[in-house]
């Protein structure tokens, strides 16, 4: 079959994806980017479903290029899946994106060859690219999770994966409905759908410790958004210096330094302003030591308890003993979410106690009782981190399959790259700062400097680039070592690689933080990009 030829070809439309184009069409290179879904916006194409938007505050979650700020206004602190894909819609306009975009094309499988030197991707729809450069920027969400529940599909009404979300919106005002998950997409539906329900029944297996969002409006017309046009680029450029790339970072100061007074009123400071300030803005040793953790913890749970009416119902969402270390676990932000299940119509049923036996054609039954339903939802999360990039069949040399090299255990260089799969650089994957970064920080901190590798090889005229065996094994082992300085692998979670049955137990993230991570990358450049071996 003909193919297509290319200097690089980039997979996804998402954050990542989109300024790549950008980038390295500007820097001279041939470059397409393929994406499944059928517009731009990554995870904001494929999550619709009801409630769904952004756990991070704006402007820190938009792109730097001020042609793109100057006249962009967002309408809420927090924005919704909605207004983020017409912001990507502006974004495709203004860089002029769609003329080397190709949509609904699927990567089934990616060969690089290694007597030509080049990449051969082949997808769903029949096409073939060679490409000198792959670049998979497939996210940490790209492959959906849905436990294999006995009896789904004799299910009499609809169910659905939340990321599956129907285009025409169902009627779901006065319907029995069922919400299986408490992620943010859990969280997120049930603050949509339990006040439009007859009935509705959220089921969950580990209660999520959410904070409070403090969603903000800022109406069109409005003449500022948090804070002045003239304050964005210092902003944009802050980011880098943030732990998780935002506009603040953990304080200096650790959680016993404080004393009861003093922390108590810290604590509530940080809670007061929303967003993840309480989990990523707080002492510096809340995620590295147990008592410190607790101290965070034994607020947050007072705090919520208060808003429950219900004894049980403190005890499933906001236990006495703390259920897992606070923050090892993704925080999702909420709006009203506990004070729902004050309502005689708004269950919660835990998994534990009572599991999930079968659905049945009429709804769902656990050791309990059946539950009936019209509409269930499956908010049960992705294969995530390492399922984007695994399920495209992806081979390096001497016919290696990216699946088998990381079956005892996952390995990068740098978060960017794998040994043996050469001239492959992918953002937001497994042991880098992923997760723990705002999306569009890490889009273009990594962004940058794929582009600024690719081009550097261009000048020096070097065709390959491979990262060496060693510097990936010192890389491997140091996501180890630093996430053991935490409490991360105390807890059960996907950073862990838990919530797959039968995925391999690791940390997925570099935890050492954002500035740290740039620092590194930056230094490598900065040495030839040692730990590269080209030719
Ligand atoms: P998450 O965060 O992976 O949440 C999935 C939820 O589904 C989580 O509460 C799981 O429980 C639950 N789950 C998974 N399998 C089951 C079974 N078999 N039974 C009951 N409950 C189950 O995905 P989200 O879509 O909410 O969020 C993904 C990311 O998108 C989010 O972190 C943000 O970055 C945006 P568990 O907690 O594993 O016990």
């Amino acid at each position: 079959m003909e193919s297509q030829k290319l200097d690089a070809l980039i997979v996804g439309a998402g954050f990542g994806g989109v300024y790549q184009l950008k980038k390295l069409r500007d820097a001279g290179f041939h470059v397409k980017l393929i994406e499944s879904g059928s517009d731009y916006g990554g995870v904001w194409y494929w999550n619709r479903y009801p409630g769904a938007r952004v756990d991070s505050a704006i402007p820190v979650y938009e792109f730097s290029d001020p042609a793109l700020w100057k006249d962009w206004h967002w309408t809420q602190r927090f924005p919704g899946s909605a207004e983020i894909r017409a912001y990507f819609k502006t974004v495709a306009d203004k860089w002029d994106l769609r003329k080397d975009t190709e949509f609904n094309t699927y990567v089934n499988s990616a060969i690089w060859n290694d007597e030509s030197k080049t990449w051969r991707v082949s997808t769903a729809n029949g096409k073939v690219f060679t490409t000198q450069f792959f670049l998979p920027n497939t996210g940490f969400a790209a492959k959906r999770h849905t436990p294999d529940f006995k009896g789904i599909d004799r299910f009499k009404g609809t169910w659905v994966h939340s990321s599956y979300w129907p285009k025409e919106e169902p009627y779901l005002k006065g319907r029995k409905i069922a919400v299986i998950g408490t992620g943010s997409t859990g969280l997120q539906l049930t603050q949509d759908l339990a006040p439009l329900a007859s009935e509705f029944v959220l089921f969950q297996r580990t209660p999520n410790l959410a904070l409070p969002m403090k969603q903000e409006e800022y109406p069109p017309g409005s003449e500022t958004q948090c804070i002045p046009g003239e304050a964005y680029p210092a902003l944009f450029a802050g980011r880098a210096e943030s732990y998780a790339g935002f506009d603040f970072s953990f304080m200096p100061v650790k959680t016993f330094d404080h004393d009861e007074k003093e922390r108590q009123e810290t604590y509530q400071k940080l809670w007061d302003h929303g967003d993840f300030r309480f989990w990523l803005a707080t002492y510096q040793d809340m995620l590295f030591d147990d008592r410190a953790n607790t101290e965070a913890y034994n607020f947050w749970r007072d705090k919520v308890r208060a808003r429950l009416d219900d004894e049980r119902l403190k005890d499933k969402f906001a236990p006495m003993e703390k259920p897992h270390a606070f923050g090892c676990k993704r925080v999702s932000l909420e709006n009203g979410f506990y004070e729902l299940f004050n309502k005689k119509n708004v269950h919660l049923v835990d998994v534990n106690e009572t599991p999930i036996t079968e659905v049945t054609p009429a709804g769902i039954k656990t050791t309990e009782k059946e539950w009936e339903f019209d509409y269930i939802v499956c908010a049960t999360g992705f294969d995530a981190i390492t399922g984007g990039i695994l399920q495209m069949n992806v081979e390096g040399i001497n016919g290696l399959k990216l699946k088998d090299k990381w079956m005892d255990g996952t390995k990068t260089f740098l978060g960017l790259s794998v040994a043996d799969f050469p001239n492959m650089f992918f953002t937001y994957g497994p042991q880098a700062p992923t997760a723990f970064c705002n999306g569009p920080s890490c889009a273009e901190l990594q962004g940058t400097w794929i582009v600024d590798l690719l081009s550097s090889m261009r000048q020096k005229k070097q065709e390959v680039v491979n990262a060496s065996a060693e510097a990936e094994k010192t890389w491997a082992e140091s996501i180890w070592a630093i996430a053991n300085t935490s409490l991360i692998p105390t807890t059960k979670s996907w950073y862990m690689g838990d919530n797959i049955p039968g995925k391999r137990r690791e940390p997925l993230i570099y935890l050492g933080g954002v500035p740290t991570y740039y620092s590194t990358i930056n230094e490598c450049a900065s040495k030839n990009y040692e730990g590269f071996r080209f030719s």
